[in-house]
């Protein structure tokens, strides 16, 4: 059965409460995992299966936990990843040994360096198997280790409790992925163990109040502070919190990449996305501050000395920042982030010497600079024509490349968990499934997937699977014949263009539709606009492939 089709959901929970009150084994290992995954919040997992997952896709199946098919394991990593940002629950993601192992473990590493909480299973040999010369057999803990928080083994009569130490434990901060490995054997035997109850997450304790004072005296002694808000900020569960601290404080405020959007960026304090296209501009703004003010500003985005110069920095996070020595680091407040957020609210005003003008007039000159007038359709005309036809409280899933520099800095986000990507791992292949994921999660808001032609190269089988799931989906394909970004570094460094392009011949319209799924070609914004409206009210996905001129990059990526 596919994923489509609705699961016919079981009385699971009867049966589990029948388990722990007569104490008769119902249930094998497999229902035992679902019913504690279910409590956990978990409503579907994403993954490819192979014989050794069918005993658990079967209890996910009469357990009432949809197993989505994808067209490749990394996919199903990432599609994870975004169901674990949206919905607060870890995302789960399968699949087999060896080869699908090593194909999800690119999704599990997203996870990881983005710190979203996810379960990873791979379904494995026979126990007496497991360390033999057999086919598709590697060791799962070595391949999982670096990239997750834990990687553990499913045993008879402990998976109640590992099951519960592996949820709590990707919920902890910074939260991520945990790895657990399942022998065929162990999820066929019979569930000896009760559903246990959630364990407890771990908490952060607080910064210490005299961290806290530090903050607010020099912010209060600061004259020209900038806020740059980080991605340790988008778990926050009350994200309100930061634009009470940058309000209380009259807070000019910048954001990392993935950090667009926890405040409007309509706010007339916001200074938009640093590091990305027309980074010189947005630098020349940070170096003239006389502190910067990290909040949740985690380093695995782009490090501090890569932009910061000799301005004082005061860092507010969950976990002490890692710096070079160079960085001048004032004060840090270290401890649960909405405790500190809260307290800095909560201090006495604030004012500083930054003028509403003054600001308007950089927002201004930056969002111009994006923006090179050109008589051909440029990628930036692309990206604005995609922001005028989703409604502000849209989600956009977009992937790793020159666009995604572009999109970071000229997109407008409104609203928290609407602007979907990754930089902390910053994989190639993120956007497709990132985009299934969101719509699957939030089937009540318009979702749009925006990513390179690369992208849809190394991911276009999942144009698949968003059909077979019914998803109102636009997937726009900014093709521009080029691995763009690679291209640009090549310009740069002055190296020969060699190996980057995807495309030499000129461009003819899309085919009818792929796997399905109808595309359409456009070559100007309008056509886009309207494109990308019609799309949105269809009941299924499209394909838009918009025909751009992306040699703007050279100017504003990188400049
Ligand atoms: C898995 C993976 N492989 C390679 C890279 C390096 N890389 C970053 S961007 C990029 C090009 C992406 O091309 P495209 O999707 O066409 O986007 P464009 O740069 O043209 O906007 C490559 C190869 C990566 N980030 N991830
Ligand atoms: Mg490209």
């Amino acid at each position: 059965m596919t994923s489509a089709t609705p699961v016919k959901r079981k009385s699971h929970d009867k049966v589990a409460k029948i388990l722990s009150t007569t104490g008769k084994n119902l249930m094998n290992n497999a229902d035992l995992i679902v019913a504690t995954l279910k409590a956990a919040g978990i409503h579907r997992g994403f993954g490819i299966p192979s014989g050794n997952v069918l005993p658990l896709m079967e209890a996910m199946r009469r357990g009432g936990v949809d197993f989505v098919l994808t067209a490749h394991e990394g996919s199903a990593g990432f599609a994870a990843d975004v169901s674990g940002r949206l919905t607060g629950a870890p995302g789960l993601c399968i699949a087999t040994l060896g080869p699908g192992a090593t194909n999800l473990a690119t999704g599990v590493g997203c996870a990881f360096l983005d710190r979203s909480p996810m379960i990873a299973i791979t379904c494995n040999l026979n126990t007496d198997q497991l360390g033999r010369r057999i086919q598709m057999w590697i060791d799962h803990h070595a391949l999982f280790r670096p990239i997750t928080k834990a990687t553990l083994r499913l045993e008879r009569g402990r998976i109640a409790e590992t099951l519960s130490q592996a949820v709590a434990l990707a919920l902890s901060e910074p939260m991520g992925p945990v790895h657990l490995d399942l022998p065929e054997d162990v999820a066929l035997a019979p569930a000896n163990e009760a559903v246990p109850a959630p364990a407890p997450r771990a908490a952060i304790a607080p910064a210490p109040d005299t961290a806290i004072a530090g903050v607010g005296e020099l912010i209060a002694a600061a004259k020209r502070p900038i806020a740059v808000i980080g991605s340790s900020a988008m778990r926050l569960a009350d994200p309100s919190l930061l634009l009470k601290v940058i309000e209380r404080h009259s807070l000019p405020f910048a954001t990392t990449t993935m950090a667009k959007g926890l405040i409007d960026e309509d706010h007339p304090l916001a200074l938009g996305a640093i590091e990305r296209a027309c980074r010189q501009h947005q630098r020349r703004l940070l170096r003239s501050a006389d502190l910067i003010v990290g909040l949740g500003y985690d380093t695995i985005e782009v490090e501090y000395e890569a932009w910061i110069d000799d301005v004082p920095l005061l860092q507010v996070d969950i976990e002490p920042v890692d710096i070079a020595p160079s960085v001048k680091l004032v004060h840090q407040a270290t401890g649960d982030l909405a405790a500190s957020l809260a307290r800095l609210a909560a201090l006495t005003a604030t004012r500083n010497s930054w003028t509403a003008a003054a600001l308007a007039e950089h927002r201004q000159a930056f969002q111009s600079a994006l923006r090179p007038p050109s008589p051909s359709f440029t990628a930036h005309a692309a990206i604005d024509a995609v922001r005028r036809a989703l409604p502000r409280a849209g989600i956009l899933s977009f992937d790793v490349g020159a666009h995604t520099h572009q999109i970071a800095s000229q997109w407008s986000a409104h609203a928290p968990k609407s602007f979907l990507i990754t930089n902390g791992w910053s994989s190639m292949g993120f956007g497709l499934p990132g985009a299934i994921a969101a719509k699957l999660a939030r089937p009540d808001l318009p979702v749009v997937c925006l990513i390179g032609d690369g992208c849809f190269q190394m991911t276009c089988g999942e144009v698949a699977v968003a059909k077979r799931l019914g998803l109102t989906l636009p997937i726009v394909v900014l093709d521009d014949k080029w691995l763009a970004l690679i291209k640009v570094k090549q310009i740069r460094r002055q190296f020969p263009l060699y190996g980057t392009a995807l495309q030499e011949e000129d461009y003819r319209e899309p085919p009818a539709h792929y796997f399905g799924v109808p595309a359409v070609g456009v070559r100007d914004a309008d056509a886009l606009e309207a494109a990308v409206r019609q799309a949105l009210a269809a009941s299924g996905p499209t394909v838009i492939e918009a025909v751009v001129d992306s040699e703007h990059y050279v100017e504003t990526v990188y400049d």
